[in-house]
């Protein structure tokens, strides 16, 4: 089997499957493991899920030994991880760092996938995981006169190790996690920060503070449950979801309770109250309540209306988790420039040019422009299925898998936590650990019954993609334009990307099809030899 990539997904599946007896190899991009923790080395980068749920719960014996130092992980902290787990169950002899996968293509009469990489490398594999992320592929705006600019362009997603800050005129183009992330660590530096704003997002206190060891020991002491709880919830959190409505209570006791979520810091505030996510009252109620905070973290009221955001419902863009973001404009060198009203045109020798005739002068602009997320990094693998047909054209008018794994016309290729998983909606550890115990339960399977295909079934597919759309529509999501829909990449197809119906329901669907025989999939034994 032929792993792409050595981030979390693929490092678990090298690890579980070579558990089974399968042979694997892993080929990685990067010159280390981590995949998205690998890349992401912007200042400030940090995790928004508590380190005691984003991180593998597969091994007892890690668990135990390896201690988180704070809520919210540094990205060296989970680098560090991710570099102890591949020591700890050693992964690198089977990997090859520094290597692109360029394509891939299924040879049909020898039912195996034939990959190239861009070290000239041909590699014959039966089983083609692609564990290559779900925000991995920069999307990178085009900025008409790039060419000229003098400064230095850089992207979050791929930050270099040598990018100086210090008493420079920096601007930051995205005010997405990764902007809300970067800004308030560039203003510390920077001689001028400059943030080009197009849309303002909701954004919850991280309140972020280092573990304490008796909170941990309880953690340890209950994890298998609590993980299991996670596992079959809806969100794939262990904080609950308070069972009563913003509307079926008084507003001291709405209030107390937002406080109280809100001091708690992070994703958990969404779950104040049931109907947050189901009930646009409900869901203003508590947009309101973070808007306030804006207001009140802002000292000039024209920029604090700026960073109000308008036109969604709080949760319908991915909520961000921020330290000290919105106060950081309050520092005289720090200034909003709102690019909806005067969109960006390119960049001059100087800097970045507005449609209303400015010319904002930088020495460094930071592209905080996000992904082509959940397909990116599958298509831009020249990946060819059966009669040669492309992936990239196979999702031309949308994405479509069955589960958010196979995709009909390619057989025996899987797209860890792709389109069609609810990945990105949960903690991404959950769902590839998922994920990755299913798909090798299910060659497992094909092994103990001599089958060597499996494929999606276009109807089984065709039925999910269904499936994923009617969920989404039961949310508020396709309120918001965002990456979950693939609005934010100019010409990629519309259509909510994730399931959105739960983890949980996710979870018994997939077990529901394992036990029917995996219904859907279609399942071919070899053709006898004459
Ligand atoms: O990317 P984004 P991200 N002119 O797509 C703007 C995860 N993550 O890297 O919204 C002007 O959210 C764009 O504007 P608009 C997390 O799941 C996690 O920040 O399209 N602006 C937007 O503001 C997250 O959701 C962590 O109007 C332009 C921004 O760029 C996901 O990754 C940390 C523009 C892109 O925001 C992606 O987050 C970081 C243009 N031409 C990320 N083009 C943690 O765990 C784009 N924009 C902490």
């Amino acid at each position: 089997m032929l792993v792409v990539g050595a981030g979390f997904g693929g490092m678990y599946a090298l690890h579980a499957l070579r558990g089974r007896g399968f042979s694997v190899r892993v080929v990685e991009r990067g010159h280390g493991v981590g995949g998205t923790w690998y890349w992401n080395r912007y200042p400030g980068a940090r995790c928004d899920i508590e380190s005691l749920e984003y991180s593998y719960s597969f091994s007892p014996e890690l668990v135990r030994e390896w201690e988180w130092t704070q809520r919210y992980p540094t990205q060296p902290e989970m680098l560090a991880y991710a570099e102890h787990v591949a020591d700890r169950f050693d992964l690198c002899p089977d990997i090859t760092f520094g290597t692109s996968v360029t394509s891939a293509e299924y040879v049909e009469d020898a039912r195996r996938w034939g990959i190239r990489t861009d070290t000239g490398e041909v590699i014959d594999a039966r089983f083609l995981v692609l564990a290559t992320g779900v925000l991995s592929a920069a999307a990178v705006p085009e900025l008409p006169g790039q060419d000229r600019f003098r400064g230095r362009v850089v992207h979050t997603g791929s930050w270099p190790d040598d990018v100086e800050v210090e008493g420079l005129r920096v601007g930051v183009i995205g005010t997405g996690s990764s902007g809300i992330q970067v800004v308030p660590h560039l203003a510390a530096r920077a001689a001028e920060l400059t943030v080009f704003q197009r849309t303002a997002n909701y954004s919850i206190s991280a309140a972020n503070e280092p573990l304490d060891a008796a909170y941990v020991q309880e953690v340890r002491d209950h994890y298998e449950e609590l993980r299991e709880r996670a596992r079959w919830s809806f969100t794939g959190s262990t904080v609950p979801i308070i069972r009563e409505s913003a509307l079926a209570v008084g507003e001291r006791t709405r209030r107390r309770r937002f406080e109280e979520r809100w001091r708690r810091g992070g994703f958990a505030f969404l779950g104040a109250f049931d109907d947050i996510m189901r009930d646009l009252r409900a869901n203003r109620l508590a947009a309101e309540f973070v808007e306030e905070r804006i207001r009140a973290a802002v000292d000039d009221p024209e920029t604090a209306e700026l960073l109000v955001p308008r036109g969604h419902p709080i949760g319908s863009r991915r909520i961000c988790v921020d330290t000290g973001y919105h106060a950081t404009f309050n520092q005289s060198h720090v200034r909003l420039v709102d690019v909806r009203e005067a969109p960006i045109t390119g960049l001059s020798a100087e800097g970045v040019l507005t449609a209303d005739g400015a010319e904002r002068p930088l020495d460094l602009l930071v592209l905080a422009t996000g992904f082509d997320a959940m397909t990116g990094s599958f298509v831009r693998i020249d990946v060819r299925g059966r009669n040669g047909r492309t992936l990239r054209e196979a999702w031309a008018e949308g994405a479509r898998t069955y589960l958010g794994l196979q995709v009909s016309g390619f057989p025996n290729l899987f797209t860890l936590t792709g389109p069609g998983s609810p990945a990105v909606l949960c903690n991404m550890f959950l769902a590839i650990e998922q994920h990755v115990d299913w798909v090798t339960g299910l060659l497992t399977h094909l092994r103990e019954h001599g089958i060597d295909t499996v494929e999606a079934d276009p109807g089984a597919e065709a039925e999910w993609g269904e499936t994923v759309a009617a969920a989404a529509e039961r949310t508020f999501y396709p309120m918001a334009d965002s990456w979950y829909s693939g609005a934010n990449v100019p010409g990629k197809a519309r259509g909510f990307l994730p399931y959105a119906g739960g983890v949980g329901k996710y979870r018994r669907i997939c077990e529901a099809v394992a036990a029917d025989e995996y219904r859907g999939f279609l399942l071919t034994a070899p053709v006898p030899q004459i």
